[in-house]
């Protein structure tokens, strides 16, 4: 008889998928359709482990989906433009695109090989003109809207890159890419307005409840950063030539003003040197150049020795009338509030730092119970009733923040404000291999879009290598026939702009492009759009949790008010795959503890190796390399296969007059399947086929054997349940088994509820020798499936905190007993 031949499986299936074409979407209206998307990867070389197991989860969901009826598009597509091709270029002396396009050809021929199953006519690359073309229409929209717009501003930026960072690319004060500390940069930058978003970007975020990752809800949460509090003006007295002024402050907690003992405005900000007086102008000017270097990290850490200087000038304080000197300081930052605060030593620990600091008074105003704040060093945030507060004295902190609101308005100096953390989204880059920004400078006419009908802007092809080293200013500025143009409105001389567009632009919106990717009318056909839209289920790194996912709810809701389409949110659901390490440790070439995926192809196939990706955790988990089993997986693989190879009985014969346990067990099968997928359990999925091969295995060794109707039945739900996860496989079994064309384009099997009755028995697991989980499980279940079922339990991955057990014992079919780690 045949054996069990990956090699063979695997080069025999590839040309049929792509000859039935059983990927691509009918996409005419006659079933439901769902949107099915993994992040779309950057092209970096070859495809690496990650990607392994991001789209093994990705397929799991598109070919469940397509067995359940649904119209499933899964697209795939590359997010093409980026530094490491620049860098690349210049190395070698050659164009980006050379690098960019050689490694996609290498990972979508990978792709096709790991069998993911995707609609290839869609696939697109953000580097296409065809794709930039509509980047750019949308920035002209965005910009007609106002939503884009170009301000001076101190940027972060790396000397070593030549280039400004946003701020999210900046860790511990040091560049993303190459670790090198970033200074500030004063500089006309390009800004969209996603602060105009910032109220709906949160809101909206209930839609999104229990299907988006809550951690990820959260950061989002956090970086949106909505605080509600009060603007209060503090009049600035006049000093012998310098004229009164009122300055607003942010404060989060009006309740204190009585409390208020000194004013900080942001030595960085603009209004520290309008406010110095002459005598005290050196020193904040000497201050200000210390400043300058420290990151916003070094600047918020409460561990740093408080500094700043004062500004010779004091602020009269609204509710009390008493006299507040007003320093400068570095721990308060120009761009959040008003950039100027009211310090309440007392009941803010920077505040009462800096009070000690420099000796300046601290004055409770709220009575905590807790130890005074001048003994301790440690300011009072909580609740409690104010003290020595004139008209708020008695209240409680919430009441007294609502009177004194109240007060402060009444008197017209102060109101009521929300305040965001969101910052507007800096996205111009003085680099080559980007979308360039199609604007054209005229002396004349100012800013002047570049018209529809003449886009794309294409970058120049005639630079290479050198020509494109960072040298401050964009590269783009040294072509100069490309730079300069006649002006689209007067026709004068002008210039083009020579930034290009940060990458992630580019994959804000590229989940829209897919729905009618050869679209030449605009950036995406209305009616598609509506179709499909939203995603049905988006994958992804967890490391994509803000930025990606920020701005693509940002363009997905301006796109919906310009009209162009009816979602205002992108993707209805959310998973974090978790991450593939080596020996506990994430892979790296300086651990040197990488995983070859295509040595791991080679040697288990690329059944093994998705099925173990899929079998180790549930798939936010992170999987350890050094922990799994793929020649395991290869050995279940070559048992399912067998089973459907020794099938004797006829396609068509009647199933209920097949052995009825074994008719009940696969039927249990199917159900609880059904609901595991739904829930994105997996891994439990496949320990459930496991049982239901094994099951089959004895029913063949005995009674009536293979020619058992139940045992056809059986082997037909086996090949189906490892279509998700082993395709070639799969496809093989359902050939042997005499059906056609694909097992992709099977209908997810029928549940015979009178075979759901039970024949299982309730399995204890304990930890430490407590019960901690009861499972149902068939009777003759394996040890090894059984404690497969036991470590995915909920209660017991809760109880091990995601470290493997010391040591699990199992006694089948009734009891395991797992020793955690110390
Ligand atoms: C007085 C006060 C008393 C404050 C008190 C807090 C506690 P969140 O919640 O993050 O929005 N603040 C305002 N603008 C600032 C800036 N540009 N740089 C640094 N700090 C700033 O923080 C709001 C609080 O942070 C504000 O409320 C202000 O200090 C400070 F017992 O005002 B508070
Ligand atoms: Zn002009």
């Amino acid at each position: 008889p045949r054996t069990y031949e990956f090699k063979d499986i695997e080069s025999k299936w590839l040309p049929v998928w792509d000859e039935l074409e059983v990927f691509k979407p009918a996409d005419d209206g006659s079933r439901e359709r769902r949107y099915v998307l993994d992040m779309f990867p950057y092209p970096s070389g070859d495809l690496h482990m990650g990607h392994a197991e991001a789209f093994a989860m990705g397929d799991v969901v598109a070919r469940y989906w397509r067995l359940r009826g649904y119209d499933v598009m899964h697209p795939i597509g590359w997010d093409s433009f980026g530094l490491p091709a620049e860098n690349a270029a210049i190395k070698r002396n050659s164009h980006p695109a050379e690098w960019t396009y050689k490694n996609i050809d290498t990972q979508a021929a990978s792709f096709k090989r790991y069998a993911i199953s995707a609609d290839w006519d869609r696939r697109l690359h953000t580097s296409d003109p065809e794709y930039y073309r509509w980047t750019q229409w949308l920035f002209n929209k965005f910009y007609e809207k106002g939503l884009a717009y170009r301000k001076d501003h101190p940027v972060n930026w790396c000397p070593k890159d030549q280039t400004v960072l946003a701020n999210e690319q900046v860790v511990n004060g040091a560049c993303e890419r190459c670790g090198t500390a970033v200074t500030k940069k004063s500089l006309n930058q390009w800004y969209f307005k996603i602060t105009d978003y910032a109220d709906r970007l949160l809101d909206d975020m209930e839609q999104l409840k229990g299907h988006w990752p809550e951690r990820v809800l959260l950061m989002q949460k956090n970086w949106i950063g909505r605080s509600e509090g009060a603007e209060v003006t503090f009049e600035i007295e006049a000093t012998e030539n310098q004229p009164a002024v009122k300055i607003p402050v942010f404060t989060t907690r009006p309740d204190t003003l009585y409390g208020a003992t000194f004013m900080v405005v942001a030595a960085d900000a603009q209004l520290a040197g309008e406010l110095v007086t002459d005598e005290h102008r050196a020193a904040l000017e000497e201050y200000q150049e210390q400043v300058k270097a420290l990151s916003e990290i070094e600047r918020q850490s409460t561990e740093r020795e408080k500094s700043g200087v004062f500004t010779g000038r004091y602020g009269i304080n609204p509710l009390s009338g008493e006299k507040l000197p007003i320093w400068a300081a570095d721990y308060v930052l120009a761009d959040y509030g008003t950039g100027a605060i009211m310090a309440v030593p007392a009941h803010d620990q920077r505040d009462l730092d800096f009070a000690r600091a420099f000796d300046l008074p601290v004055r409770v105003v709220v009575e905590t119970g807790l130890e005074d704040p001048n003994e301790t060093g440690i300011a009072t945030a909580g609740e409690g009733q104010l003290i020595n507060s004139g008209e708020l004295t008695g209240l409680e902190k919430k009441d007294a923040i609502a009177k004194a609101i109240e007060i402060v308005e009444a008197a017209g100096t102060g109101k009521h404000t929300i305040n965001f953390r969101l910052r507007d989204w800096l996205l111009s880059r003085q680099r080559f291999w980007g979308t360039p920004i199609p604007i054209i400078h005229c002396a004349d006419c100012g800013e002047v879009p570049v018209p529809d009908d003449q886009l794309p802007v294409r970058l120049p092809d005639n630079l290479r290598g050198e020509d494109l080293a960072p040298k401050g200013t964009s590269p783009l500025a040294a072509a100069e026939d490309w730079v300069n143009v006649a002006c689209p409105k007067c026709g004068g001389d002008a210039k083009r702009d020579t930034d290009t567009m940060d990458t992630f632009v580019d994959s804000s919106w590229y989940f829209l492009r897919f729905v009618s990717p050869q679209y030449t009318e605009g950036p995406f056909d209305p009616k598609a759009v509506r179709d499909w839209m939203p995603v049905g289920q988006y994958v992804g790194g967890v490391e994509h949790a803000i930025l990606h996912l920020l701005y693509s709810r940002f363009f997905t809701k301006v796109v919906h008010d310009l009209g162009l389409i009816d979602a205002t949110e992108p993707f209805s659901a959310l998973l974090n795959q978790g991450q593939v390490l080596n020996g506990g440790k994430a892979m790296s070439k300086s651990l040197g503890n990488g995983v070859d995926l295509g040595e791991q192809l080679d040697k288990f196939g690329v059944d093994a190796v998705r099925l173990t990706m899929v079998f180790a955790s549930p798939p936010e988990d992170d999987v350890d390399w050094a922990d799994v089993s793929p020649s395991g997986s290869q050995k279940f693989l070559a048992r399912a296969w067998r089973i459907a190879q020794d099938t004797t009985s006829e396609v068509g014969v009647d199933y209920t007059s097949g052995d009825k346990s074994l008719r009940q067990v696969t039927h249990r099968t199917v159900h609880e399947s059904a609901q595991l997928l739904d829930s994105g359990k997996f891994n439990v999925v496949i320990a459930k086929t496991m049982e239901l091969v094994n099951a089959t295995r004895k029913t063949i060794d005995s009674g009536a054997g293979a020619a058992d109707p139940a045992v056809r039945e059986a082997a037909t739900v086996v090949a189906q349940l490892l279509s998700l996860f082993a395709p070639y496989t799969a496809e093989d079994m359902w050939e042997a088994l005499g059906y056609a064309p694909s097992v992709v384009t099977s209908a997810w099997p029928e549940v015979d509820e009178s075979l759901l009755v039970d024949d299982t028995i309730t399995a204890v697991v304990q930890i430490k020798g407590k019960v901690r989980a009861r499972l149902q499980v068939s009777v003759d279940i394996s040890e090894e499936e059984l404690q497969a079922l036991a470590l995915a339990d909920e209660a017991v991955v809760r109880m091990l905190d995601g470290k493997a057990p010391l040591k699990v014992i199992v006694r089948a079919p009734k009891l395991v007993n797992v020793v955690p780690a110390p």
